[in-house]
């Protein structure tokens, strides 16, 4: 059985949970803050040091970092589907995992903070016009890629999608305004159309 400590409003215990759904794989999800008012428990510490969700234990195993427990559970649980076997295509879906981290998210977070948590009458709306455009400029380069490819590994539903699915479904539902990215947006309609998606990511922004 695989436990995922993490409240499922986080970006990146969806990423875990999201898959989890979608390799239909038993699994619980305990979010400490529920059930014990705060995610850096003693039980929580015990087994990540850094105090932070998403944490597994798989039958006794214990991965933290959610990049790291997407790979390790789609190796485990879905190889050669989810986790490619072929080291090309496991790579074509492993770089915008890694993309989502160093190069997307970084340009959302100034975003994310502005609408999520500051007042609204304390709002920067240079800073906010400057990272719209930062964010933009990212997704024009995954909207070229997606221009010839229908997932962002290549033509099949891969681990790929989940990192950056969790990130672009945050863009799509954010307060902006919108310029069109016609293949990230035929993308987003095909992860949508997934019931795990819907399930575990499309959730209201806090
Ligand atoms: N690099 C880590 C980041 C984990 C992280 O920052 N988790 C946040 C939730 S998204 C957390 O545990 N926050 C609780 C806290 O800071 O007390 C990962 O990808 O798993």
């Amino acid at each position: 059985m695989i436990t995922v400590w993490g409240n499922a409003d986080s970006i990146n215990v969806q990423k875990v949970l999201w898959l989890c759904e979608e390799m239909a794989v038993q699994y619980r999800n305990i979010d400490p803050r529920l059930e014990f008012g705060a995610i850096r428990t003693p039980a929580l510490l015990a087994i990540n040091p850094n105090g932070l969700v998403p944490t597994i234990d798989d039958d006794g195993f214990v991965v933290w970092e959610s990049n790291t427990i997407v790979r390790y559970l789609a190796a485990k649980y879905s190889a050669g589907q989810l986790w490619p076997t072929e080291a090309k295509l496991r790579a074509d879906a492993d770089r915008w995992i890694d993309w989502t981290n160093s190069t997307l998210w970084p340009t959302m977070v100034p975003l994310f903070r502005a609408f999520f948590r500051t007042a609204e009458s304390e709002r920067d709306a240079q800073a906010i016009s400057i990272a719209t455009q930062e964010t933009i400029d990212c997704l024009s380069i995954l909207n070229t890629h997606l221009g010839s490819n229908e997932y962002v590994g290549g033509q099949l539903f891969s681990m790929g999608d989940i990192a950056l699915g969790c990130a672009a479904w945050r863009w799509r539902a954010m307060p902006l305004e919108r310029v069109e990215l016609r293949h990230v947006d035929r993308w987003l309609d095909r992860l949508e159309a997934r019931p795990a998606y819907r399930k575990v990511v499309m959730l209201p922004l806090r």
